[in-house]
């Protein structure tokens, strides 16, 4: 492993105003997001949808670091016979690849889940990094209920995320440890302040006892929210300040970067928080987004599958990305969409 070339992968996915792009959507992920926009997902569909993006040179350049790929991405070419890969790397962007199987019912533990894909990971990590990945992804799933989460999932998913991350270091590639507390429930948001907190502690305790190096790796945590079923309401101030709190008690300043997934937000409070959480400042890790809907949703709709529509939905794109830039920077105003949208 050579710690300083992670180190550099890990220091430019979180460059200032440079986010990640989660384009990682599995199939049925991906079939349902096109579902709500009337388009049929086949392979040549999702192939035009994300050349579409891949070539939004604003965006791609200015704004978005990585972009987190899929296994049949990372293997597509574009129309005219480019590999999707090289339109990322060419933009200036690194390819990166999700890694899980997805999260599978957890024995004994009715309604959680683990994460699956250890096996032969080691084998698809060293072909990823020829198809051109430099980093991975890794997603856990903590679900907030009656008694739920228990110990048995917090614990097992924070090993199962320790030993990706210790294998994709093992074949030079730059882990996202990815531990979401969903924003599904009713809970409040003291709830989920402690969740996080237990889920975050206990996963860099893995990342310890399974001798990752934090310096080659980058957390993709949830914000600091109410459950989108309970009827709290919580100011942008209150949500950066939470989220900064827990961050600072869990997350060692070894690391070097923390990417937010965006869980279900809108595109508009996902930018108002980040920005808000990186207003607060003095924080000893470079602070930006990895959105996946957020950053997708109104390109999406723009798009709706037709190809005149492409430079429409290739502006709103770059206008996500625009603004989650300035949200890295702690430099976004609410002013700046009302005056996109007139
Ligand atoms: C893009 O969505 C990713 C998950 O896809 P699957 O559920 O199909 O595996 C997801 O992990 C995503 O990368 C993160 O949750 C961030 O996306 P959001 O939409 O939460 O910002």
């Amino acid at each position: 492993m050579n710690l300083d070339e992670l180190n550099k992968v890990a220091l430019a996915m979180v460059a200032p105003g440079r986010g990640i792009l989660a384009a990682d959507e599995s199939s049925g992920t991906i079939k349902k997001r096109f579902d709500a926009i009337g388009v049929e997902s086949t392979a040549d569909s999702r192939r035009d949808y994300r050349e579409m993006l891949f070539r939004s040179t604003d965006a791609m350049k200015n704004n978005i670091s990585g972009v987190i790929l899929y296994d049949e991405t990372i293997r597509q070419n574009a129309k005219d016979g480019t590999p999707l890969v090289k339109l990322i790397e060419q933009a200036g962007s690194l390819p990166g690849i999700k890694v899980d199987m997805g999260a599978k019912a957890l024995p004994f533990c009715p309604g959680e889940t683990i994460t699956e894909g250890l096996d032969g990971l080691r084998e698809r990590l060293a072909e990823y990094y020829k198809l051109g990945a430099r980093f991975a992804k890794w997603r856990a799933v903590i679900d907030i209920g009656r008694g739920t989460p228990s110990y048995t999932s917090i614990k097992a998913n924070a090993h199962a995320l320790a030993r990706y991350a210790a294998l994709c270091q093992e074949n030079q590639i730059v882990p996202i440890v990815e531990p979401e507390v969903l924003m599904d429930g009713d809970h409040d948001i003291e709830r989920c302040f402690t969740v996080t907190e237990w889920a975050l502690k206990t996963l860099y305790e893995e990342l310890y006892y399974a001798r990752v190096v934090l310096e080659g790796t980058i957390l993709k945590p949830n914000m600091i929210v109410p459950g989108k079923k309970s009827n709290q309401k919580a100011s942008v101030e209150e949500v950066a300040e939470l989220t900064v709190r827990v961050l600072k008690a869990c997350v060692p300043s070894a690391v070097p970067g923390i990417a937010f997934l965006s869980g279900g937000q809108s595109d508009e409070e996902a930018t108002a928080h980040l920005d808000a959480i990186n207003r607060i400042g003095g924080l000893p890790w470079n602070v930006t987004f990895s959105y996946g809907r957020a950053l997708q949703a109104a390109p999406q709709k723009a798009w709706a599958g037709k190809a005149e529509n492409v430079p429409t939905a290739q502006r709103a794109f770059a206008h996500r990305a625009h603004m989650n830039g300035l949200a890295a920077l702690g430099e976004w105003k609410s002013d700046l969409e009302k005056k996109a949208a007139a």
